[in-house]
């Protein structure tokens, strides 16, 4: 299989990660997703994650979670136990990958087209999230890793590359359940600094 990705997608981020824990091979290509290229005709969103299975795309990320979870019949990325309350929370991480996202693009906008209030909504919203994620981070210190953990683990990392580390000095007991997972082998092989294309398997 392979990813079309970049370094720096923390959407695809979570596939790598997913495939590192429960070790699927995959072989992750790097894509310009800024100009046309063969991503178009496999993806006409032209969006990473796009994940190429026998010539045949799988997209978003979340549906390429569940085609891999779908690979391992017993593994517990989605567990029976819990499972709104995992889903949900692994939303709120896809939500603040975006808001994230939607914000540093609005900020790269020429002056005259960036609007203001748009990026104080953003980031408004960032910290509502990250002040409801300070309230599970007892809870997910003690459960099993499962998606909301890759997806909450992907989108604060992203926090830090495209926003602010700051977050870390207000929301202590997040920072901490953070700093316990950044060690993961799957997370620090797929950070977003990398300059090489993950390949497991
Ligand atoms: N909902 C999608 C979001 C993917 C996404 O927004 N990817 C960004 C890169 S981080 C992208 O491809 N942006 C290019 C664009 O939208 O033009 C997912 O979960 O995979």
């Amino acid at each position: 299989m392979k990813l079309l990705n970049d370094a720096t997608s923390p959407f695809g981020r979570k596939v790598l990660v997913a495939c590192l824990e429960l070790g699927i091979p995959i072989q992750e290509e790097f894509v310009d997703i800024y100009k046309p290229g063969p991503i178009d005709a496999l993806n006409p969103l032209r969006q990473i994650p796009t994940l190429v299975v026998n010539g045949e795309a799988i997209y978003d990320s979340d549906v390429i979670l569940a085609y891999l979870a779908a690979q391992q019949p017993g593994n517990t990325l989605v567990p029976s136990h819990g499972r709104w309350e995992v889903l949900t929370r692994a939303s709120l991480g896809n939500g603040l990958m975006e808001s994230v996202l939607q914000r540093v693009v609005e900020t790269r906008r020429p002056a005259g087209e960036r609007s203001n209030t748009f990026i104080v909504k953003m980031e408004e919203r960032i910290w509502r999230v990250l002040a409801k994620l300070e309230t599970y981070a007892t809870q997910l210190m003690h459960e099993p890793f499962a998606i909301d953990q890759i997806t909450l683990g992907c989108a604060l990392e992203y926090v830090d590359f495209r926003f602010t580390a700051e977050w870390r000095e207000r929301f202590t007991a997040l920072a901490q359940w953070q700093g316990g997972l950044a060690s993961r082998p799957s997370m620090t092989a797929t950070q977003p600094r990398r300059t090489s294309p993950v390949c497991v398997g």
